[in-house]
């Protein structure tokens, strides 16, 4: 397919409550919209960058930055683009996943519509439903993390993923515990907040039963996460330490992972998310889809990938009211603690235009080479 046009949107979506993370706090979901338009198709995709560059080296200006200026301008000069070559047409810059990956989407979006398959079965889906989780961030008290995780069984979530920090670590999970029990599907994600010298106080975290500890250490501390395996019994899942199909395999062999968070738009997109998959697959690590507090776009894509098969822990892809009033798109919605995985063709769902130019604040259209 040769691309006509691409539109650049930048939006910014509230969260119906803030989140906090050992990173810091968010009030809103910003998002670069990536539109690509084809002779007789269009395609979405979506940056899951931040606001700030704490969670990754990206963020939402660099996104537009390079798309613009580095990522744009050979696609649109390209004669030929699909999903399988837009990777390598990007290949001269490096880096950049986040951004990579909302490029790959819409175009993987646009070339699927075009011949009615569906991201699902492209990616090789093997159920049409999806075990939802929910990731419940740092609160200001104990009673008031209660409430929330109550708030979310109550609506069907399978497991609940506690974020933690020092300070905020056993004394939460300990009254999750004990207030839900031991049937409880439960994990934490600390989002590098630790280093390796508190693995003796990590280790406490081993009576709680935990499904996963997420990301304990720095993300380039792949040996230091292989050496805190060895002092925990609770096994270790990597997000941030996992940028590729490469890196997923260097971290299982050198053991610094049981288990594997795969997000697309961290990996630079749903065909190395796809190869992260197989390596884990191969290798007898099982994975699950994490999120990004992705829009109703994201979500679509995030629930197609986690129906392949490796997929065997409930994800982070969670009811479009759990993040937002308002989608962008048709609201996903939690059945029975499952959300169901978009059958139309590409990713099954598009923005709502009343909606996209509520939250839409820039709207740019980088010209061809
Ligand atoms: O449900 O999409 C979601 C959010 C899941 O906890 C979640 N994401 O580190 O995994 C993470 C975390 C995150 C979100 C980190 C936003 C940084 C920003």
């Amino acid at each position: 397919m040769r691309i006509e046009r691409v539109v650049l949107r930048r939006v910014n979506l509230p969260l119906v409550s803030p989140f906090r993370t050992s990173l810091g706090i968010e009030y809103d979901k910003p998002a670069v919209l990536v539109q690509v338009i084809t002779k007789d198709s269009e395609g979405w995709g979506e940056s899951v960058s931040g606001f700030d560059a704490s969670y990754s080296s990206e963020y939402i200006e660099s996104t537009l930055d390079v798309l613009q200026r580095h990522l744009l301008p050979p696609l649109l000069a390209a004669e030929q683009v699909t999903a399988s070559t837009v990777a390598g047409l990007m290949g001269g810059v490096k880096g950049h996943r986040m951004a990579k990956a909302a490029v790959e989407m819409a175009v993987m979006d646009a070339e699927l519509r075009s011949y009615g398959m569906s991201f699902a079965t492209s990616m090789g889906a093997v159920t049409d439903r999806v075990a939802s989780g929910v990731s419940v961030g740092i609160m200001d008290s104990v009673p008031e993390l209660l409430d929330a995780v109550t708030g979310y069984l109550e609506q069907g979530y399978q497991r609940i993923k506690l974020k933690i920090e020092p300070g905020w670590d056993l004394a939460p999970v300990r009254a999750v515990r004990e207030r839900f029990g031991d049937d409880l599907v439960l994990q934490v994600d600390a989002n590098a907040a630790y280093t390796l010298g508190d693995a003796r106080h990590l280790a406490r975290l081993d009576a709680f039963d935990l499904l996963l500890i997420e990301q304990p250490l720095d993300e380039e501390d792949v040996r230091g996460h292989a050496e805190l395996a060895r002092q925990l019994v609770t096994p270790i899942c990597l997000d941030e330490s996992i940028v590729s199909a490469r890196s997923a395999a260097d971290a299982i062999a050198l053991g610094a992972c049981r288990i594997v968070n795969i997000k697309p738009g961290r990996v630079g997109g749903y065909l190395e998310a796809r190869r992260i998959h197989d390596v884990c697959a191969a290798n007898g690590i099982p994975v699950w889809c994490g999120g990004m507090l992705e829009t109703g776009l994201g979500r679509a894509g995030n629930a197609a990938l986690a129906a392949l098969p490796n997929f065997t822990l409930p994800g982070d892809v969670s009811a479009s009211d759990r993040y937002f009033a308002t989608d962008i798109t048709e609201p996903f919605v939690l059945r029975d603690g499952c959300l169901d995985v978009p059958s139309g063709p590409g990713l099954g769902v598009s923005p709502l235009p009343d909606v996209l130019a509520e939250v839409t604040t820039a709207v740019l259209e980088p010209a061809a080479g």
